[in-house]
């Protein structure tokens, strides 16, 4: 009993550190991206990435960090920016 309570306890405490370094991330990337965004010359380009910009934050704001950090990563290849991740 003593040993699955500990067990529980890792898993918790590991989802939850998992989770914090996902929340941090997406603002990480959104600041990459926006410093990215404003060297693109092209309009239509940077309109779209910065469309995508706003979804990535909104998602972050809701909570959806994983999506968020997808949108980042798919806006980085519309923009051609090459994101660095924070590794946890
Ligand atoms: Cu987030």
């Amino acid at each position: 009993m003593r040993t699955l309570m500990a067990v529980v306890a890792m898993v918790v405490a590991v989802a939850f550190v998992a989770t914090v370094v996902e929340a941090n991330q997406c603002p990480l990337l959104i600041k990459q991206l926006k410093d990215g965004t404003a060297k693109i010359s092209d309009a239509k380009t940077k309109g779209e990435v910065e469309k995508m910009i706003a979804e990535a934050q909104k998602l972050h704001d809701e909570g959806k960090h994983a999506d968020s950090v997808k949108k980042c990563e798919e806006a980085a290849k519309v923009a051609g920016i090459k994101l660095e991740m924070k590794k946890s």
